[in-house]
C-alpha cells in the first residue's frame, strides 16, 4: 500500500464540493487513510508550501488556503497513488486541466483549483509527516 496527501482546498468545501472530490477519489479505487477538517494556520500553510516562499504569488497563496476550512486527507491505494491523484487532478490551471479531471471539470481559475495532492513520493512522506504527524 502508498499513500499521499490531499488537501480539498477552501474554495472547494465553500462550494460543497468535497463530496464530489472525495467520491471521485474512492471511485477510482482509492481509499481514505485519514480525514480532517480543519482552517489551516498560516505557519503550517507557510511549512506546506515552502517550496513556493519566494514566488510573487506566495502571499496570495497563504491568504487563500487559511481562509475557511479546508479537508485534509491521507489518501491510500497501489505504488505510486500519488501520481493517481495528480492524474485525477488535472494541470495545475485549471484552464489547461483536460475535461475528465477535478479542475478540468470544477474548476476555471488558476486561484482556486480545489484540489492540492504531493507530487512526488518524498513529498507524500514529507507532507502525511506534517499533517497527520501521529499516523501510524
Ligand atoms: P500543484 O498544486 O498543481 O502542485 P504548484 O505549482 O505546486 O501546483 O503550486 C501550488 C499552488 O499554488 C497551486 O495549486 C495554485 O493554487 C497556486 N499557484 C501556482 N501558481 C500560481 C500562480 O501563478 N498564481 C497564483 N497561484 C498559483
Ligand atoms: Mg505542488
Amino acid at each position: 500500500m502508498d499513500r499521499t496527501l490531499v488537501i480539498v482546498k477552501p474554495d472547494g468545501v465553500e462550494r460543497r464540493l468535497t463530496g464530489e472530490i472525495i467520491a471521485r477519489l474512492e471511485r477510482k479505487g482509492l481509499s481514505i487513510a485519514a480525514a480532517e477538517l480543519r482552517t489551516i494556520s498560516r505557519e503550517v500553510a507557510e511549512a506546506h508550501y515552502g517550496e513556493h516562499a519566494d514566488k510573487p504569488f506566495f502571499g496570495e497563496l497563504v491568504d487563500f488556503i487559511t481562509r475557511s476550512p479546508a479537508m485534509v486527507m491521507v489518501i491510500e491505494g497501489p505504488q505510486d497513488t500519488y501520481k493517481v491523484v495528480r492524474n485525477l487532478m488535472g494541470a495545475t490551471n485549471p484552464k489547461d486541466a483536460a475535461p475528465g479531471t477535478i479542475r478540468g471539470d470544477l474548476a476555471i481559475d488558476m486561484g482556486e483549483n480545489l484540489i492540492h495532492g504531493s507530487d512526488s513520493p518524498e513529498s507524500a512522506e514529507q507532507e502525511i509527516s506534517l499533517w497527520f504527524p501521529g499516523l501510524a
